[in-house]
């Protein structure tokens, strides 16, 4: 068996920059190669500048470092995503095809690709939305994701490519900021009231989407990524559920740490979006195959939340 050699493509974003971590603690630091388009502070070496449209200079890092898996992040999210839709096409699809194609030439041994619930539109279920049901993704982002799990589909039948994806609820997290997405409000929310301010939400109170915490995140990509490959039955994307909440629902959890909290709503372009997200997953295929599990509830991830931005403010929860 080689050794492990992984490379992290966009790992400058939200997720990248505690994924990275996280797999430098399991794989050894110098085993795991950080890659972006922009410098980062946060991010040690082993780091080199990449822009995944660059197909001959992905293959000539994979080569140069003896790559055995990549994990590919970069993407442009729902909500920026809709600013230039021709460039997210780019580099969604672009970048992903870039991944595919090296990943089979050098032969790696898996591909990590996260897609997204911005996959699933207004005719799919709404609540409890299965594994496979009507995908009519209402966005660019979720265009290109969907058509990148037919991708990731395609690779695995036609050259046997190990390529795992995850449908990623909303992410939160208190290390690292959101990139542009319809559910980083619910981010923003906990910076606002640790530091006492006042919150005015982009989405309406009711609004209520699959979310899921940082931790749990990390936890379901890496045990995805180390199922034996014969566990992992769905190869384009699979569901995955943790909590779900609205605007309301989140405030009120914050509330009971922070009574004077205030939240108040004014829903602009990203509330057509959240409307055509689903409310709630059944990930009944990720709990059967690869025993997947959440460990945060919402007040637990609330109390972290807080814990962990006080310790970053300075402040005292
Ligand atoms: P992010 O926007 O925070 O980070 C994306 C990173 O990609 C950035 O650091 C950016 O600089 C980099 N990037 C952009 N264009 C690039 C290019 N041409 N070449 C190389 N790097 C480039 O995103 P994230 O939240 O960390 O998401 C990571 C992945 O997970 C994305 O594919 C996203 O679609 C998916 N996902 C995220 C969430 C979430 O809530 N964060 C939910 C569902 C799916
Ligand atoms: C976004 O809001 O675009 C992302 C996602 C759910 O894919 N957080």
């Amino acid at each position: 068996m080689r050794k492990d050699k992984i490379l992290v493509i966009g790992a400058n974003g939200q997720i990248g920059t505690v994924l990275t971590q996280a797999l430098r603690e399991k794989y050894g630091n110098d085993n795991v190669l950080a890659t972006d388009i922009r410098t980062s502070e946060q991010l040690n070496e082993p780091f080199e500048i990449l822009d995944i449209l660059d197909g001959e200079g992905l293959s000539n890092i994979v080569k140069k470092h003896d790559i055995t898996q990549i994990y590919h992040l970069a993407a442009i999210l729902s909500a920026n995503g809709e600013k230039n839709p021709r460039r997210t096409w780019d580099i969604n699809m672009s970048g992903l095809f870039n991944v595919l194609e090296v990943a089979k030439e050098q032969s790696l041994d898996k591909v990590f690709f996260p897609s997204s619930i911005a996959v699933f539109g207004t005719h799919t279920p709404k609540e409890k939305t299965p594994q496979f049901t009507f995908l009519d993704p209402a966005t660019i982002y979720g265009i290109s994701k969907a058509a990148g799990e037919n991708w990731c589909q395609y690779y695995f039948d036609k050259y046997q490519l190990d390529v795992r994806s995850i449908r990623y609820p909303g992410v939160i997290s208190y290390q690292s900021m959101p990139g542009g997405g319809t559910t980083d409000y619910a981010v923003d929310i906990f910076h606002k009231a640790v530091q006492g301010i006042d919150f005015e939400c982009f989405l309406s109170e009711n609004t209520r989407l699959p979310m899921i915490y940082m931790p749990d995140t990390i936890r379901a990509t890496l045990e995805l990524m180390e199922a034996p490959r014969e566990k992992i039955k769905v190869r384009s994307s699979y569901n995955l559920a943790a909590i779900t909440f609205s605007p309301a629902e989140i405030a009120k959890a914050i509330q009971q740490h922070f009574p004077n909290f205030k939240i108040s709503y004014n829903p602009d372009f990203r509330q057509a979006i959240a409307d055509s997200w689903p409310a709630s997953i059944d990930d009944s295929e990720a709990r059967n195959d690869w025993n997947w599990k959440e460990e945060y509830n919402i007040h637990q991830m609330t109390q972290d939340m807080i814990s962990q931005l006080s310790k970053k403010y300075n402040l005292i929860p």
